[in-house]
């Protein structure tokens, strides 16, 4: 997406209701690496929405979300050490529609609470694993992911990493992997939590 302009920020900004950005570029939080105690750029209450915002770099922990919460033409310019996380309990509903991630070390989006998470038109290259239902959260879920036409572009690991030990789901559709002959991407990643 083309930046309208830029803001430099140096604490989280936290979100209720609808943020929209206007598609400028907001970076300064954490080092960029894989540091698990860096703060995210933007905290959404449950029930927000963040639009037209291109993160930069450094981005720290992306985005949380407390709860259900709708990320639209949201871009990740250089992920840091994961791009969103989606949290709470219940039935939470969150949405990723539009927008693209480049450059994440490992996750791009981290499902740490319950609930469903849809990624849709999106794209991501560079990276580790599209999603990740938590491995080893302190308290677990039965997680739901539905990831569709969305493009990925190698190098990476997984579209998606999930728990079949505590009855994850994982639904494809129109995925296009643009692949590397020397690394292929795996679909779904069943891992074994905690
Ligand atoms: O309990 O330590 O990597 O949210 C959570 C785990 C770990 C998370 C995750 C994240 O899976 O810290 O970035
Ligand atoms: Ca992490
Ligand atoms: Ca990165
Ligand atoms: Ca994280």
């Amino acid at each position: 997406p083309s930046e309208t302009g830029s803001v430099k920020v140096s604490s989280t900004t936290s979100v209720s209701g609808t943020f929209d950005g206007g598609l400028k570029r907001y970076y300064g939080i954490g080092d960029g690496g894989q540091s698990e105690s860096q703060d995210p750029m933007f905290k959404l209450a449950n029930g927000a929405t963040l639009q037209n915002v291109i993160i930069g770099a450094p981005a720290g922990d992306g985005v949380h979300c407390d709860g259900s919460c709708t990320l639209r033409n949201v871009w990740w310019l250089d992920v840091g050490e994961d791009a969103a996380t989606f949290r709470g309990s219940g039935s939470p509903t969150f949405l990723v529609d539009g927008g693209g991630a480049r450059s994440a070390t490992d996750k791009v989006f981290q499902h740490n609470g319950a609930g469903t998470l849809t990624i849709q038109n999106f794209q991501v290259s560079n990276f580790g694993k599209l999603y990740r239902s938590c491995g080893n959260c302190s308290t677990q879920y039965k997680r739901t992911v539905i990831i569709k036409n969305t493009k990925l572009t190698a190098p990476g690991s997984s579209v998606a990493g999930i728990n079949t030990n505590y009855g994850d789901t994982a639904t494809f559709s129109g995925i296009i992997i643009v692949g590397d002959s020397s690394k292929k991407i795996s679909i779904c990643d069943r891992f074994t939590g905690n």
